[in-house]
């Protein structure tokens, strides 16, 4: 018979009708014991409440909005066999805390303080017991040199996997030194900042309790309070409240004074992209920023040619503050028709725009004499009748061993942008244009491929292009791209950068021209080559050096069994 059993909302330090912001489940959900099920958000923290035990969600009672306090049913819940045990209320587990049982990282307790050098005098703030971690990230120095501090304000923010704290100033005073800076990673006793203390109490403050886990703080009343954010005595905002009454909870969120108020999961997608939350507005309650926040964030950025930085990521305060794509009734002006893009069209346009605003471009021309080379093709082509054998075999060919000659040009940035990735294979993108818009299947491989293979796999790879058979796997893993318009026409043109590969070769139409053989002019076969280049990557000479090897291999294609 089906265990079906309420799950309710635990006890949540004595708030009332606390809103419910998030509700993460829905019926027929599986969820595992201590997986959460909804988000509340009072006026001081952010809790996810967890299952109390694990079974398929049958009814969910709540809605985003409704006001809840301890005992609210949150759903009805089929319980897995025996092990389900009636819904004891378990504590609200930290926002953004581990799903599963693990406990959260203590609140940052007041760190044991080196003995006073007299009121007045230069006195060390430590990092507290932060729960037994160590090495964990500082992701944001809130103070500087200069700077007079209260008790209790924030130094610096620490970011565990799990958890985010903000560490306070266990006494008043003038910061005099900073000791630690943003990305180094500290564990209790590590020193944060020299301070010149202001207080009248100068006594060395005593060691406090670690504070315990939080995920496992079964009254509030019980658990020490957060230091963070805990006001001056007689200084507390109106409507605060004070530290004891404070849920056990609270030091796991972030509510600094100025600093912006987000879970550390959002946190960490902000990072990820590379945003910095303090650019960020957020929509939720009381101004918490949510993950939407960050996306819509990234996608304003993007769309107003906000400038990269790292890989990929948009550095904030860096849009280029372009005015608005003009809005034009053309139809005022004659007759028009509208036509839609096509889905490729999207797809690669968006690509390109982002390619060429992020990637600072660079173009270096350089013609191959391909004379020669051209006799050996025609006399290929004669030779394999029942094969397209097209100067685009040999390009691809000359550019692997460019590649192998230059191995920064067979690379991509990795996320951070802070590492290349060299690449040990030799896969090539060809754009191939389609009636449907552009698309660069790849070609694996080229370097183990002989010119006969090429020209077939290049020829099915093309057809299978315009036929709109490409898969996605057709069309990754490219190191380098070849676009080549030298079938239709034109003497040069700025190819755009593929990314993530780091430059591209563009092929126009060879054509005879005179050229000087230290003797006369002689009629030669030039082949134009525009080699586009990510400049974070590759500087000018190295971009020559690759374009001048390419038009050598092309010139003698002897070169090409070397
Ligand atoms: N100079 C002179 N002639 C050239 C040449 C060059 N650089 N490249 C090709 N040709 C010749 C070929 O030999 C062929 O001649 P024949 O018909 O006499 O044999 C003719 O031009 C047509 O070649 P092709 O374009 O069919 O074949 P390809 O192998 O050169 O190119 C492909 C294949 C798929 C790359 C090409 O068809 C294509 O789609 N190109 C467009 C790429 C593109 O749009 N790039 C722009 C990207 S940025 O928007």
């Amino acid at each position: 018979m089906a265990d079906i059993q309420e799950a309710r909302v635990p006890d949540i330090g004595g708030h009332d009708n606390v809103p419910v912001i998030e509700v993460m489940i829905k019926p027929g959900d599986r969820v595992e014991k201590e997986q959460s099920l909804i988000t509340l958000e009072s006026d001081k923290a952010t809790m996810e409440v967890p299952a109390p035990f694990a079974g398929t969600v049958k009814e969910v009672k709540l809605k985003v909005g409704d006001e809840v306090s301890e005992g609210a049913v949150i759903a009805l819940i089929e319980a897995d066999g025996a092990a389900a045990k009636p819904a004891a209320a378990p504590a609200p587990a930290p926002a953004e805390a581990p799903r599963a049982a693990a406990p959260a990282p203590a609140s940052p307790a007041p760190a044991p303080q080196p003995p006073s050098q007299g009121a007045g005098g230069v006195r060390e703030a430590l990092v507290p017991d932060i729960g037994g971690h160590e090495g964990v990230p500082v992701i944001e120095v809130l103070v500087k040199v200069g700077d007079s501090v209260a008790k209790d304000q924030g130094l610096v923010t620490l970011e565990s996997d799990k958890a985010t704290m903000e560490v306070p100033a266990p006494f008043a005073g003038v910061v005099k030194e900073m000791k630690l800076k943003v990305g180094d990673e500290v564990s209790a006793g590590a020193l944060i900042a020299l301070i010149e203390s202001t207080d009248g109490a100068a006594a060395p403050a005593p060691a406090a309790a670690p504070a315990p886990a939080r995920a496992a703080a079964p009254q509030v009343t019980e658990a020490p309070a957060p230091a963070s954010r805990r006001p001056e005595p007689g200084n507390a905002p109106e409507g605060d409240v004070p530290p004891q009454a404070r849920p056990p909870f609270d030091a796991n969120i972030v509510m600094p004074g100025d600093a912006p108020y987000a879970s550390p999961a959002v946190r960490a997608f902000a990072r990820e992209l590379g945003v910095d939350i303090q650019q960020v507005k957020g929509s939720s309650r009381g101004g918490r920023i949510v993950r939407d926040d960050v996306s819509a964030y990234v996608k304003h950025a993007l769309a107003s040619g906000a400038r990269p930085v790292q890989g990929g990521a948009v550095a904030a305060g860096s849009g280029l503050n372009l005015l608005p794509w003009p809005k034009v009734d053309f139809s005022k002006f004659g007759a028009i028709e509208e036509k839609p893009l096509s889905r490729i069209q999207k797809i690669s346009g968006a690509n390109l725009a982002r390619n060429w605003a992020m990637i600072p471009h660079v173009t270096q021309h350089e013609d191959a004499d391909i004379t020669e080379l051209e006799a050996f093709r025609k006399k290929l082509g004669e030779e394999n009748k029942d094969l397209k054998i097209t100067p685009l075999v040999f390009q691809m060919k000359a550019v692997v061993a460019a590649l192998k000659e230059y191995p920064q040009f067979n690379a991509s940035l990795d996320g951070t942008g802070e590492k290349l990735v060299l690449k040990k294979y030799f896969h090539i993108g060809i754009a191939v244009d389609t009636p449907d818009g552009l698309v660069v299947p790849v070609i694996r491989d080229v370097d183990k491929k002989g010119l006969l293979d090429l020209a077939r796999e290049l020829g099915e790879i093309s057809k299978k292009a315009r036929d709109k058979k490409l898969g996605p796997s057709d069309m990754s893993g490219g190191c380098f791209s070849i676009s080549s318009l030298g079938g239709i026409g034109g003497t040069g043109f700025t190819p755009i950068v593929n990314a993530p590969e780091v430059a591209i070769l563009g092929v126009s139409k060879a054509a005879i021209k005179p050229v000087w053989n230290g003797k006369e002019f002689a009629p030669r076969l030039m082949l134009p080559l525009s080699l586009s280049y990510d400049h974070r990557v590759i500087d000018g000479a190295l971009a020559a050096r690759f374009a001048v090897f390419v038009a050598k291999q092309l010139g003698d294609i002897r070169r090409l069994l070397l």
